[in-house]
């Protein structure tokens, strides 16, 4: 994979761009970096915060043969890998999107969104600040290391096959085997996060049932409460 950066001071949302650029034609491979975002978003329409120059805020246009959750998986072991290379951190990935370490602290997010074959994958990793509750990798860490680490990283993990993805999500993943409560936009129940499946999709036994859970947020629950 061969990435074209560009680099901006400020914009809405390096998502955004990408996905005007998606609709325009761009090929895969284009890369968004912003200093400051004014309009920075998480899932559902949730803001995302970060203070200008503080931390590593960037959106990748994919263009994978097969749109599935394994898409922004590969982005976010790519992100695992970076902060292991760069910073020396071990992190966990959080289904269905976060990055959060030993103590579950979230360090990082992303947002995928698609426009037909195109994804927009994007990621905010907090790097010299983190609002209160959440990680940071530290003032010292170079964000242009990070980038850079990032997509040597990506460009590994979008070579990898499917099978190869899924099963490093599984290692990665701290949802694993823990009590959860699954929030779906219209119901919420709790669960044994059971495996992941070969789309990259969590399964919960509920006791009745294994429910497959393709989207929406996961709460860890101290087991036995
Ligand atoms: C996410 O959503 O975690 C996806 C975040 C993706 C942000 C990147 S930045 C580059 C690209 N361009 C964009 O516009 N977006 C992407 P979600 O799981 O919905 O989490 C959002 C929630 O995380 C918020 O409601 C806050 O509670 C919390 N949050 C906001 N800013 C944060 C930060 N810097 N660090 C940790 N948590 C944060």
């Amino acid at each position: 994979m061969t990435w074209d950066v560009r680099r901006f001071d400020e914009l809405d949302s390096t998502n955004t761009w990408i996905m005007a650029q998606a609709r325009a034609g761009a090929a895969q491979g284009l890369v968004a970096v912003a200093d400051h975002q004014t309009a920075g978003r998480g899932r559902l329409g949730r803001r995302w915060e970060s203070p200008p120059g503080a931390n590593l805020l960037c959106s990748v246009l994919l263009r994978p043969a097969a749109l599935s959750h394994l898409v922004v998986v590969r982005m976010a072991l790519a992100a695992r890998d970076a902060v292991r290379a760069v910073a020396g951190l071990e992190v966990g990935l959080k289904w269905p999107n976060d990055l959060v370490t030993a103590d579950g602290a979230k360090l990082a997010g992303l947002l995928a969104e698609t426009d037909g074959a195109a994804v927009a994958a994007g990621i905010g990793l907090n790097v010299a600040w983190a609002p209160e509750g959440a990680a940071c990798l530290g003032a010292e860490v170079d964000r242009e290391a990070v980038l850079a680490a990032l997509l040597e990283a990506l460009g590994r993990w979008c070579d990898a096959s499917d099978d190869d993805v899924a099963r490093a999500y599984r290692e990665a993943c701290v949802t694993l085997n823990r009590q959860v409560r699954v929030e779906l936009l219209d119901e919420s129940f709790t669960g044994s996060a059971a495996d992941i499946d070969a789309d990259g999709h969590l399964l919960v036994d509920t006791g009745a049932c294994l429910r497959t859970v393709t989207a929406g947020d996961v709460v860890l629950v101290r087991s036995g409460s």
